[in-house]
């Protein structure tokens, strides 16, 4: 597809299914609601020219109260989303393990669509706030819907969905104030977390990068929970869910977040809608972690608890197919808004497991529809809708769509018993039988008490950068909250991750000495349980560290759909302009030329028009800067402040940096006494080299290498 151009073309079987929904005005008469040509929709019917409304004026009357209910709730979790359709194919049969159909076939493509979201903020809120992504994939396969509801971290921080209203109640802004906007970093929510210490893992991984990724299409996606595949024989196997990103994970710095949140809230979704609208159709394998049934209990930690990890050195992850978004939906609240995932939408060949947070999950995606999407009938949305064959009892409520007939009861023979029932061979899903017993009780497992033993793992695993910015994520994060005594606790518990990591806490926030963890620290069980029966437990891990876990030791280079600004001024040298564009643009990048106004540019042999100017953009909005060259351009950047921060703000947040002929901007800026001309290079400054080098640079994503890139003052 050419560059640029709005991609309609790729099509499959659910885009087919809502084309028929499909409305366009274009070449038609305005009508009403009821098909009535209407001949102003710009005046109310009054009578007189300046006198009152007439009851009788349907139009206005009409026009009006549907805008009155334009609105539905948001999600009361996830409400800012950006989605995107596609499909999935698997790379060979996955027979010995499950019998789902779009597993089997390497030849079938399987439509998708999936939502992005981040968790807390409200609709209208920043793309970039510290935050777990949700990833949520709509598989609408050939025997029904299945929705793999995820999130980019593969752990919770929780262990019961019976706790999940009070979590959500905590992280989000305070009752009173509702400040604040998108953010965990108040009281609430760590005095809750403070006194769940099952959230520490979650915690390590909500302070990490991965929090504030660069670009939905650069996260990894899990299922959390552990499930479990069935083969045609009803052997059961265990299976962890991955999402591998084809460009890697990459973050970006929480400095520059919370720019980009001000500079340009919505800069996910223009980079997913822009990426895909460009033909750099965003990858993802699927991976998968297999448990054989027999090997439940041969691990440190229990298979049924959500904030543990199987590292992927115990159990690797296999790859098995592939996922590719390659159109943008046409109406955002009719596809991205209306969609409703819920966990409960399984096919044949994928089961449960009795982890206690994926059974609440269960109930509650159900029941939130229905005030979310007006009643029982969200599934005939045509988002929703099957391309399977969808025939049931199921009749009537608010906006029902079908107008079915027939009998409406089982069993029946007025209707000849139809619809039938499935047997297993013909594609009934039969659950998986599951042989359990026990005495009703409410309780934790005593398996799910090792709360630190991987959150240390996760910390250990990290490079010393990335440990690094989770220190400072926590002296931010605890340096908001008001209450000293919640501070203190929460240092506490990261006394039992790591003591590097509680001291760097704790010198952030003025700590001296560190405060040590309160006993009992398990403050998530019940009063009357006996504290010695529910104290935390450390379990040893088999494993110290995991490459995995770090997304600095899995960096993916690559330079397509990367943005990159051309610092330019009037009278720019057009051959050097030229020439690292074509470069950049040969190899995929996305190049904007900006400069100090909007408008045309005057180049040395000609004009271009310019893309953006210093009051539009930002530093923050690109991957890379380059200046190319030109006296006179030259002259007026260094005049211009803008342009000086601009560079020395990629410097801080450790971007490739180029130029070719424009050194006498360079030496304005901040950093440029801080480097030797010998560690240009290797810190990511490309000073008249060829295209290529830049280039490479670019890919590298950043310099984590310029340790004294705080001491910029940008
Ligand atoms: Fe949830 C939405 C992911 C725990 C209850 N959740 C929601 C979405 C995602 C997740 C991606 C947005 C779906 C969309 O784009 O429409 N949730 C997760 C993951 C969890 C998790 C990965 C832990 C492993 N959630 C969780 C629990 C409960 C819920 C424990 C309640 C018992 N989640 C909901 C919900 C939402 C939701 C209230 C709000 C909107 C919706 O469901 O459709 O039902």
């Amino acid at each position: 597809m050419d560059k640029g151009e709005r991609n309609d073309k790729e099509t499959n079987k659910k885009l087919d299914d809502l084309e028929k929904e499909k409305k366009d005005g274009t070449g038609e008469f305005l009508t009403t609601s009821t098909g009535v040509k209407v001949n102003d929709t710009q005046n109310q019917l009054t009578a007189g020219d300046r006198g009152p409304t007439l009851m009788e004026d349907f139009i206005f009357r009409e026009k009006m109260q549907h805008f009155d209910h334009e609105r539905i709730p948001e999600r009361v979790v996830h409400p800012r989303g950006s989605g995107a359709h596609g499909y999935f194919q698997v790379y060979e049969s996955m027979k010995e393990y499950t019998k789902a159909g779009f597993l089997q076939d390497p030849s079938k493509k399987t439509p998708v669509f999936v939502r992005f979201s981040t968790v807390v903020g409200f609709r209208g809120s920043t793309d970039l706030a510290r935050d777990v992504r949700g990833f949520a994939t709509k598989f609408y396969t050939e025997e029904g819907n299945y929705d793999l509801v995820g999130n980019n971290m593969p752990v919770f921080f929780i262990q019961d969905a019976m706790k999940f209203p009070d979590l959500v109640h905590a992280i989000k802004p305070e009752p009173d104030s509702q400040t604040p906007q998108a953010s965990a970093a108040h009281d609430t929510f760590w005095d809750f977390a403070s006194l769940m210490p099952e959230s520490m893992h979650m915690l390590m991984w909500v302070t990490s990068d991965r929090a504030i990724p660069r670009s939905l299409r650069m996260m990894e996606g899990f299922g959390v929970h552990t499930f479990r595949f069935i083969n045609e024989e009803g052997k059961a196997t265990f299976v962890k869910f991955h999402w591998k990103p084809l460009l890697g994970a990459h973050g970006v710095l929480w400095d520059e977040a919370q720019k980009i949140g001000g500079k340009n809230p919505d800069f996910h979704r223009m980079d997913l809608w822009n990426a895909i609208e460009d033909g750099n159709y965003p990858e993802w394998e699927l991976g998968v972690q297999l448990v054989p049934e027999e090997d439940e209990h041969k691990f440190d930690f229990d298979l049924l608890d959500p904030t543990k990890i199987i590292p992927e050195e115990l159990v690797p992850v296999k790859r098995i197919g592939k996922m590719t978004l390659n159109r943008n939906p046409d109406n955002f609240f009719a596809e991205t808004e209306q969609v409703a995932f819920h966990p409960g939408h399984v096919v044949p060949g994928i089961d449960f497991t009795n982890d206690p947070l994926l059974q609440g999950r269960l109930f509650s995606y159900l029941d939130t529809q229905l005030i979310r999407l007006g009643g029982p009938n969200f599934n005939e949305i045509p988002i929703n809708r099957p391309i399977a064959p969808m025939h049931n009892n199921q009749r009537d409520g608010f906006m029902r769509q079908q107008i079915n007939k027939g009998t409406h009861y089982h069993p029946n023979s007025i209707g000849g018993g139809c619809p039938f029932q499935a047997k297993m061979s013909e594609g009934g899903f039969v659950h998986h039988a599951e042989k359990v017993e026990g005495n009703k009780i409410r309780t934790r497992s005593k398996s799910f008490l090792d709360f630190f033993s991987q959150a240390t793992l996760f910390y250990n695993s990290q490079t010393d950068v990335e440990k690094k910015h989770i220190i400072d994520a926590f002296g931010f994060e605890l340096g908001k909250v008001k209450r000293i005594e919640i501070r203190e606790r929460m240092v506490g518990l990261l006394t039992q991750v790591d003591q590097g990591l509680a001291r760097g806490v704790a010198k952030k926030l003025g700590m001296d000495p560190v405060p040590q963890p309160e006993k009992p620290m398990n403050k998530g069980v019940p009063a009357d349980a006996g504290p010695e029966e529910f104290e935390p437990i450390h379990v040893e891990q088999s494993i110290k560290s995991s490459n995995a876990l770090s997304m600095l030791k899995n960096l993916v280079e690559f330079i397509a759909s990367r943005k990159v600004a051309l610092l330019c001024g009037d009278g720019v040298d057009s051959s050097s302009l030229d020439n690292i564009k074509k470069a950049l643009e040969e190899k995929g990048a996305t190049v904007k030329i900006v400069a100090p106004h909007s408008g045309k540019l005057r180049t040395s042999s000609g004009e271009m028009m310019i893309d953006e100017s210093f009051i539009t953009t930002s530093s923050v909005l690109f991957d890379a800067v380059f200046v190319p060259g030109g006296e006179e351009s030259i002259k007026a950047l260094k005049e211009d402040g803008e342009a000086i921060h601009f560079l020395d703000e990629a410097f801080k947040h450790c971007k490739a940096i180029g130029s070719d002929g424009g050194k006498g901007l360079l030496e304005e800026t901040h950093f440029w006494k801080k480097l030797t001309a010998n560690e240009m290079m290797e810190k990511g400054i490309v000073l008249d080299k060829d295209p290529s080098e830049f280039i490479t640079a670019v890919g590298k994503h950043r310099f984590w290498n310029r340790e004294r890139a705080d001491s910029i003052p940008a």
